[in-house]
């Protein structure tokens, strides 16, 4: 995009699906997040894709634990803030939909329905076009999950159907590796960058397990933007548990940094987006 270069980190530190039990350094209490949040800005991530836990770290859409999470990073990080509308795969689609009222920046919004793992991630037809709708009516930015090819049609046909987002412009997010959706390779990044709509003023990508460092040298050598996090990946080399989302987002700046594309401030993030810049 004119006037923006350089990298959009993101940063997706929890996720639903791993548990406290087995990776204590996960960050599931509203402080452990906070404290996460602000060593990733400080390594160089500009937005924040926020799943939440409740008190026995168990994955919740509770919409006053999330109102008190978007206060929380907004008041301690200039972060952009987007909330996961995915939930867990046991979450229904009205509590997600739900999200939307907890006044985050910006929110996910996957094009289509996923096996995943042993379960399925619904996002049937209608309630894609619901939440893009009422995305737009609350004025909150989405990123389109691209965890298959089917998807990115899909977004094709829901551009068509909804016009542009709130801010006017179409960022998305592919998600390979997830067992159950496209493979974490270089040649289906290739093909889904290839399939997007020309509507789309930006893109990112990230590799779930050990896909995690292959998508995104990937996407760096096809000018894309990266998110990393424990959500996607808790192994940071070859019998090396990640110790924290920080390391994995100082790693990604210095590659991208070394490829000539630094991490955006998140001021510039904000334009990227369309997201109007963050009030004095
Ligand atoms: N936890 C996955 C079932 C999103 O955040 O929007 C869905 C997910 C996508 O993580
Ligand atoms: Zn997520």
């Amino acid at each position: 995009m004119a006037g923006v270069t350089g990298t959009l980190i993101t940063v997706a530190p929890t996720g639903a699906e791993h548990l406290k039990a087995d990776v204590p350094q996960l960050p599931t209490t509203l402080d452990e997040l906070v404290g996460e949040a602000k060593a990733c800005e400080a390594a160089g991530a500009s937005m924040i894709h926020v799943h939440i836990r409740d008190a026995d770290h168990r994955p919740t859409l509770d919409p006053g634990r999330l109102r008190d999470t978007v206060a929380a990073l907004r008041e301690q990080t200039s972060l952009i803030v987007q909330l996961s509308t995915g939930g867990s795969v046991h979450d229904p689609l009205d509590a997600r939909l739900a999200v939307l009222e907890t006044a985050p920046d910006a929110c996910s919004l996957t094009c289509g329905t996923v096996n995943f793992g042993d379960d399925v991630f619904a996002n049937p037809w209608p309630f894609m076009v619901e939440l893009y709708e009422q995305a737009r009516d609350a004025q909150v930015v989405p990123e389109f999950e691209l965890f298959d090819l089917g998807h990115v049609a899909a977004l094709r046909r829901l551009l068509d159907t909804c016009g542009l987002p709130y801010g006017g412009r179409v960022h998305c997010d592919f998600v390979l590796g997830v067992p159950g959706g496209m493979p974490g390779t270089t040649q289906a990044l290739v093909a889904g960058v290839q399939g997007l709509p020309p509507e789309v003023t930006s893109w990112s990508a990230t590799g779930i397990g050990r896909s995690h460092l292959p998508v995104l040298a990937g996407a760096l050598s096809l000018n894309g933007h990266l998110r990393v996090g424990m959500e996607d990946n808790i192994i940071y080399a070859k019998g090396r548990p990640v110790r924290s989302n920080a390391e994995l987002v100082e790693r990604a700046t210095r590659l991208a940094t070394e490829m000539q594309r630094p991490p955006l401030t998140t001021a510039q993030a904000r334009e990227l987006l369309g997201l109007p810049p963050r009030p004095a």
